[in-house]
């Protein structure tokens, strides 16, 4: 007897997937004659999906069903000639670490948050190990800085610092992602957050601060009180996707002042009575940041006019393509 039911995707291997369903931790595997076929109109699930599932007593569990997504995460797929590869979805919250120690980098994080933004996730900014930290004060107010209207907690998996600030978005039903460089403490988190050591975490080179990329795949966990997390590895590079939609928010500060300016052609170049020039030399925009604004500005319509090109050669092929580990 073939039954119905709903669960979620916990995690993808190359043809299995790992799925949570009432309850219970399944294997599952894609239906041949829904998601492979030439006509196929299903998105090929990714961790936090949630999917339609023909459950057999006797035999296979199948995925018949991904159901629309309202957040994810995407980057540029890995395979050259290949379009978005959707790393993670249906997440609430993106957790977005950075180390206080030697990971430290503001322009970095910035990408995160645009990336984040973008996602259709509320971002929050961690600041891993302050047991080990100095400045942090400093950098605390460097963060808050860039990062208006997001919350910024400071955490130590070590001494338990700023967790409780954390359980506001760790609640029922509700999921996070955890997004940062390799060896910031994504995976501690997680057994911390778990209590059990379920991922493995690995020791950084203290010289130069390198991790290891211990982590290799992501995975959804379900803590205790009914709250999703989930580990991702350290991004080696970002890819950029279609960032559009997320600087507004990051650089809200700039785009005021955009949206100020008297001149509606204005370039913002140096022109006498521009609002960005004016802010420049008063102070209150640093150069540096206007910097990063057109820098990022510039590769995210470069990225996307790049990849619409490529997108319409290849839309149908990279829908139909089997995500590979991440
Ligand atoms: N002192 C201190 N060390 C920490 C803290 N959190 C993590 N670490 C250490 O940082 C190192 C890297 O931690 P991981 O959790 O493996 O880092 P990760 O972000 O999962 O790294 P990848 O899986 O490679 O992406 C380990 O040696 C941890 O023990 C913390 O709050 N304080
Ligand atoms: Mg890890
Ligand atoms: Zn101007």
């Amino acid at each position: 007897m073939k039954e119905k039911m709903n669960g979620f995707i916990t995690a993808v291997h190359r043809e299995r997937y790992e799925v949570r369903a009432n309850g219970e931790d399944l294997y599952a595997r894609l239906k041949a004659g829904i998601y492979y076929t030439d006509h196929c109109e299903e998105e090929f699930p990714t961790v936090g999906d949630n999917v339609e599932l023909e459950y057999n007593p006797l035999g296979d569990c199948l995925i018949i069903k991904t159901m629309e997504r309202k957040t994810a995460f995407s980057r540029k797929d890995p395979d050259v000639g290949m379009g978005e590869q959707i790393v993670a979805a249906n997440f609430d919250y993106v957790f977005i670490l950075m180390s206080l120690n030697y990971d430290f980098n503001l322009k970095r994080l910035e990408r995160y948050l645009t990336v984040s933004w973008q996602s259709g996730g509320q971002p929050v900014i961690v600041l891993t190990k302050a047991d080990i930290a100095e400045d942090t004060q400093e950098k605390l107010e460097l963060v808050n800085q860039i990062a208006l209207g997001v919350d910024v907690c400071v955490v130590s998996a070590v001494t338990g610092e700023g967790m409780e600030q954390l359980k506001n978005y760790l609640v029922p039903e509700k999921t996070t992602v955890f997004l940062g460089s390799s060896g910031v403490g994504k995976s501690t988190f997680t057994n911390y957050l778990l209590g059990k050591e379920l991922m493995e975490t690995g020791e950084i080179r203290e010289d130069d601060s390198k991790g290891h990329h211990t982590t290799t795949h992501r995975q959804l966990f379900v803590m205790d009180n009914g709250a999703r997390i989930i580990d991702t590895p350290g991004m080696r590079e970002l890819g950029m996707w279609v960032v559009d939609d997320g600087i507004d928010f990051s650089f809200t500060d700039i785009n005021d002042l955009i949206i100020q300016c008297r001149f509606s052609n204005c370039t913002h170049n140096g022109e006498p009575g521009c609002a960005v020039a004016q802010a420049l030399k008063e102070g209150t925009l640093t150069e540096k940041r206007w910097k990063n604004y057109w820098k990022i500005q510039k590769e995210s319509e470069f990225q996307a006019a790049k990849e619409s090109r490529k997108q319409a050669v290849i839309k149908k092929k990279s829908n139909k393509k089997s995500r590979g580990e991440w």
